[in-house]
């Protein structure tokens, strides 16, 4: 069971999307409201959603035909890095200038420490949502999409539900040093999630999904690559405790566990490029790059 957000006139409405992909209007005003409303009812928020959608009629829409809204407002997105050989390999590119497997980069030095790389991503006003567009940062020439599993959490910092995350990144600034990694990757735009939150309850096993990048360049597929949430080198809960200590969490906090996905290394974004990452039972985060 997934969870949306869509513009209906004025009015933003919270749905439940099920896995035949039936759409149901709920009557909370968002899944914070929602969670609260089946606490109260002795249930689990999938419990109460099956109770509302029982004997109810869904929308006669295919919900990617609605005006899709960011599935949870986020007050703050955060994201781990270097959490997947790929990307520990990408970075040592970067920096040395070609070579994937340098052996004492700081990327390697954090692959394999106990404390692992946690970065402040974003901001609600900074964050789009499915059909969006996310932007280029105008000092850069070598920008990729990051396909990320991310985590939605509770302000007790529990993982409540599953989304997709896009980590716009700069290569350059990033490999050019360390100390620029807020300007590689915090500006405007530069984070998606999306489509659908899919209910920590109903994500059997987190560890296996699969996740697809297509980049489509006028029409044509221009990188098509996929890789498994398996690869992952850390727990989940292991990143979430990390973010907590001593930090302060919100409902809606969502944390960005890594990328396991990184265009070849002589590809950089242009305007007018779609970007659709897809994780299949949470849905396809599809957003257009703008200059
Ligand atoms: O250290 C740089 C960022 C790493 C990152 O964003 C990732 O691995 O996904
Ligand atoms: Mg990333």
């Amino acid at each position: 069971m997934r969870l949306i957000q869509y513009r209906d006139g004025v009015s933003k409405v919270l749905a439940a999307v099920t896995d035949d992909e039936a759409v149901y209007p709920l009557e909370d005003k968002n899944v914070w409201e929602l969670f609260r409303r089946a606490e109260r009812q002795g249930m689990t928020p999938l419990e109460q959603i099956n109770a509302d959608i029982t004997g109810g009629t869904p929308l006669s829409r295919e919900w990617s035909s609605l005006e899709l809204l960011p599935p949870v407002d986020a007050p703050e997105v955060w994201a781990a890095g270097v959490t997947y050989q790929r990307s520990r390999e990408a970075r040592n590119y970067e920096v040395t200038g070609g070579k994937a497997d340098a052996g004492s980069t700081f990327y390697d030095l954090v692959y394999d420490a106990e404390r692992p790389e946690i970065f402040f991503k974003s901001t609600l006003a900074r964050t789009v949502g499915p059909g969006g567009s996310v932007k280029l940062r105008s000092d850069s020439s070598w920008q990729v999409p990051e396909p990320e599993l991310g985590l939605v959490l509770n302000a007790g910092g529990e993982i409540v539900a599953y989304t997709i995350g896009n980590d716009m990144s700069c290569r350059d600034i990033e490999g050019e040093n360390p100390l620029y990694l807020p300007q590689a990757k915090i500006w405007k735009q530069s984070c998606s999630i999306g489509p659908a939150i899919r209910l920590a309850e109903a994500t059997p096993n987190p560890y296996d999904l699969e996740i697809g990048l297509r980049i489509y360049r006028k029409d044509e597929a221009v990188v098509d690559i996929s890789a498994n949430t398996g690869s992952l080198k850390r727990r989940l809960d292991e990143l979430v405790s990390f973010l907590k200590r001593d930090n302060l969490i919100f409902d809606g906090t969502v944390l960005l566990t890594g990328t396991c996905l990184v265009p070849p290394d002589d590809f950089t974004l242009r305007p007018n490029d779609r970007i659709e990452i897809e994780i299949k039972p949470i849905g396809t985060l599809i957003n257009t790059v703008e200059a």
